[in-house]
């Protein structure tokens, strides 16, 4: 079972508590209980009880759950929470503005019971006259609702990662299964999947569809034949299952990896060749010529192999055949990294332990980038601890043999543009990172104006999570990207391509917009704490299909070469 299942079920408790306004700490703990499981680098269900206790936040009780999930699949807690708590509620708990209150409330006196029924209320102007709710409120969710409906519901990348991975092995432990890969989306890097499409090459027959179905997270099979089958799993989460021989296998996995309007386009030259390319090969007339490798597609059609992160016909074929294409960043070019959290702000773990994790990464170098003092519930801070933590820096590079601490900081960017932070503390500090985290909403123009003046000010090295979006609850900032972009490089400020699965801003179109700009880009994981290290992989996933080659990435470079980029080192 994977960590990303048991955290689901998990943050589903502490969701039903919440709603049925149990203690705060105890809602709380099964929200911290489902983080920590989440970011857990070993499987959580194969851990031992002593293990679980060693884990932050875990006592006897939810040991004892996570134990209950990895050995029957399910908790009987939520079976008896979904009678107590009308399920209506938990999805209205998704909308900005809801809360568990309000919830509660819209089912007991309006009897709504799905987000259609919220919609209609609401444009009805029932909402304002409910206690707790008002005039303000009721906007508030209508824009909400305009936001997200037709949205699809589309899964985050890190979390389709533990679903997709889990159900590879399971797949693989079957004798005859020679090869399993996921396909689609998932494998040309996209920061959210509509579904997993999972590839098996076998010679077995109807086996596979079988195992496949019988696979224990399975909900609903929706479609079973002896060579695919799709099904959902309990989390909702679709796979679509494909079984190959191997002289179609290649053929396969360049059709299922798509993109469609990229495999279109190389269709349509395969036409003008005389040739047929589809999902079992490249065809002749009958006659097959090629189809086991994926590279038969290419060579079909006179191009070399693309990177699947770049199989979005966005002029990628065009670059192929001029020889032009990118050699695209990877992970194990990474050298260290520039953002992150210690618990001198809102970071979980303290600044040695971010530092004896990094070194365990290999990284040569990190930055310690805490917040500043406007942000005051994440603990920011001001002149006096910064100066505090430069000391403690300093003593901690004097005890590392193998990795080098820059004292940084992550610069809350006022409404106006201006810093929050004083000039002189700002000069003193190794790494410059600078950041919006309110007024997202600014008008274009005045958004753009507040970005360009912090990139102005001379001590400034890198715009962090430039738009602030979260992917799926939150737009982030409306800004003259080209301006931006254009005024970064002029400045040799660097823009971030943040590795948070939930961020991954700049996404992969402005990051190729930036880089096309002279932009140098860097790639951080911001972790607040010591696993976060580990989402990298995601950014770089993101930076490659935003078309980053290694020397456009800054943290690729060796320490000295990264330190003449920072403003200490343009002087
Ligand atoms: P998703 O699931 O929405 O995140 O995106 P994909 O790209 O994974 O799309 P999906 O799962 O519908 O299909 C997987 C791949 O299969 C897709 O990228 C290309 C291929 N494919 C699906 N339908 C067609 C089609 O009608 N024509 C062609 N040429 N390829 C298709
Ligand atoms: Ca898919
Ligand atoms: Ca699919
Ligand atoms: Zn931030």
């Amino acid at each position: 079972m994977p960590n990303a299942e048991i955290a689901r079920l998990l943050r589903e408790v502490a969701e039903l508590l919440e709603l049925e306004s149990a203690n705060t700490f105890r809602v709380r703990a099964y929200s911290n209980a489902a983080r920590v499981i989440e970011e857990l680098p070993e499987a959580a269900a194969t851990l031992s009880p002593e293990r679980l206790h060693e884990l932050p936040g875990i006592g006897d009780d939810l040991a004892g759950k996570i134990a209950e999930i990895a050995a029957t699949g399910s908790l009987k807690l939520l079976r008896d929470l979904h009678r107590e708590v009308p399920h209506a509620a938990v999805e209205l708990l998704r909308v900005p503005g809801i809360g568990p209150k309000r919830a509660r409330t819209l089912v007991d006196t309006l009897g709504i019971r799905s987000m259609a029924g919220l919609a209609r209320a609401a444009k009805s102007g029932k909402l304002k006259a409910l206690p707790g709710f008002g005039a303000a409120i009721e906007k508030k969710i209508i824009s909400e609702l305009a936001v997200h409906s037709g949205e699809e519901k589309r899964i985050l990348r890190a979390t389709a990662a533990q679903y997709g991975e889990a159900l590879l092995e399971y797949m693989r432990a079957l004798p005859g299964v020679r090869r399993a890969e996921l396909a689609g989306s998932f494998r040309r890097g996209r920061e959210t999947v509509g579904d997993l499409d999972l590839l098996v090459e076998s010679s077995l027959g109807v086996e596979v569809s079988e195992r496949f179905v019988k696979y224990p997270e399975v909900r609903a099979v929706l479609a079973k034949g002896p060579t695919r089958a799709s099904v959902r799993l309990a989390s909702g989460l679709q796979v679509d299952l494909r079984v190959l021989p191997a002289e179609s296998y290649g053929a396969g996995l360049y059709y299922f990896t798509g993109s469609k309007a990229h495999n279109i386009a190389v269709r349509k030259m395969g036409q003008q060749r005389g040739l047929k390319i589809n999902e079992y090969g490249v065809f002749k007339g009958k006659r097959s010529i090629g189809g086991r490798r994926e590279q038969d597609v290419f060579d079909a059609v006179g191009l070399p192999w693309i990177p699947p992160e770049l199989r979005e016909d966005r002029g990628e074929i065009e670059a192929a055949g001029r020889g032009k294409l990118p050699k695209l960043v990877e992970y194990g070019d990474m050298r260290g990294d520039l953002q992150m959290h210690s618990t001198d702000s809102d970071g979980r773990d303290s600044l040695d332990a971010m530092a004896e994790a990094a070194q365990e990464l290999g990284y040569e170098y990190i930055a310690i980038t805490d917040h500043t003092p406007m942000l005051r519930i994440v603990n920011g801070l001001d002149r006096a601890r910064f100066l505090l933590q430069r000391k403690r820096v300093d003593r901690l590079n004097a005890r590392l043999r193998k990795l080098t601490v820059l004292a940084g900081a992550e610069v809350d960017i006022r409404a106006d543009g201006s810093l929050d932070l004083d000039d002189e503390t700002l000069e003193s500090l190794d790494i410059v990172l600078v950041s919006l985290h309110s007024k997202f909403d600014l008008p274009k123009a005045g958004q753009t104006e507040r970005i360009l003046r912090a990139i102005r000010h001379p001590a400034v090295d890198i715009v962090a999570h430039p738009t602030g979006r979260l992917i799926g609850q939150r737009r982030g900032a409306g800004f003259d990207l080209e301006r931006v972009a254009g005024a970064a490089a002029d400045h040799g400020v660097m823009l971030e391509v943040n590795a948070q699965p939930t961020r991954l801003d700049l996404d992969d179109i402005s990051c190729r917009a930036a880089i096309a700009l002279g932009v140098t880009i860097a790639i951080s994981t911001d972790a607040h704490s010591r696993d976060e290290l580990r989402n990298m992989r995601w950014g770089v996933d993101q930076a490659r299909r935003g078309w980053a080659a290694k020397g456009d990435v800054a943290n690729t470079r060796p320490l000295k070469a990264l330190l003449k980029l920072l403003h200490k080192g343009r002087r």
